[in-house]
């Protein structure tokens, strides 16, 4: 039997409704979903560098020429908002954290990451979720690059959290030895986000 008629839909769909976090509904589109504007860029994007700094032996500095020419994996994976919608076989491209890691010389102190993007935003989670399978500095989606309103040119992707940990229009990781919470969850959200225990709020 099924715990909700949202898990019915899925198994109606043909997925296993065991991939529904609790308190999920499936949708076949991709909602677009953040605070502020869209940022524009100019095509080539003159000027846009992509940072790794704080504790590290060597920060790094990338352009976007230098950041494509990187490695890249590809990921199908499951993505889940805290607004309730989730987003089944997403097929996320990007950079692995372990292209980046070896280039900067993480320190042990590094226990959380701080994502920064565009206009302030910034999000939270610990540096151990950078090394999950899945998690990557993405670049495209379902084979095409990224869309100005999914985070072109860059987004983080953090499996294992709801995705507003993803922080799209990424500019830098800051490596930290103490945790920094974020844009959402200053505004209220729970610092952890697990979807599977429905982390959604901190108060
Ligand atoms: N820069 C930035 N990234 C962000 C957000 C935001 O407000 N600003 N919102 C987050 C939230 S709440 C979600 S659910 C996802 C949505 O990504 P999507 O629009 O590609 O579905 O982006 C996340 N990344
Ligand atoms: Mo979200």
């Amino acid at each position: 039997m099924f715990r909700s008629k949202a898990e019915k839909k899925v198994a109606e769909a043909g997925y296993d409704p065991a991939r529904l976090p609790p308190g999920q509904y499936l949708t076949e589109k991709w909602p677009v979903l953040h605070a502020g504007d869209v940022p524009s860029y100019p095509p080539d994007l003159a000027g846009w560098s992509f940072r790794v700094h704080g504790e590290v032996e060597t920060p790094l500095e990338l352009t976007w020429a230098e950041l494509s020419q990187l490695p890249t994996m590809t990921v199908v994976q499951d993505i889940h908002c805290v607004t309730r919608w989730s987003r089944f076989d997403a097929e996320l491209t990007g950079v692995p954290w372990s292209e980046i890691r070896e280039r900067i010389g993480q320190k042990p102190s590094a226990r959380y990451a701080i994502a920064h993007a565009e206009q302030g935003f910034t999000a939270n989670v610990p540096a151990a979720f950078l090394e999950r399978e899945g998690a990557m500095l993405c670049t495209h989606a379902d084979g095409e690059p990224l869309t100005p309103e999914h985070g072109w040119p860059l987004r983080l992707v953090v499996p294992g959290k709801y995705f507003w940990k993803s922080a799209k229009w990424l500019r830098a990781i800051e490596l930290s030895a103490t945790d920094q919470p974020g844009f959402w969850e200053r505004y209220g959200y729970h610092n952890d986000a697990d979807p599977w225990q429905e982390q959604r709020y901190g108060f």
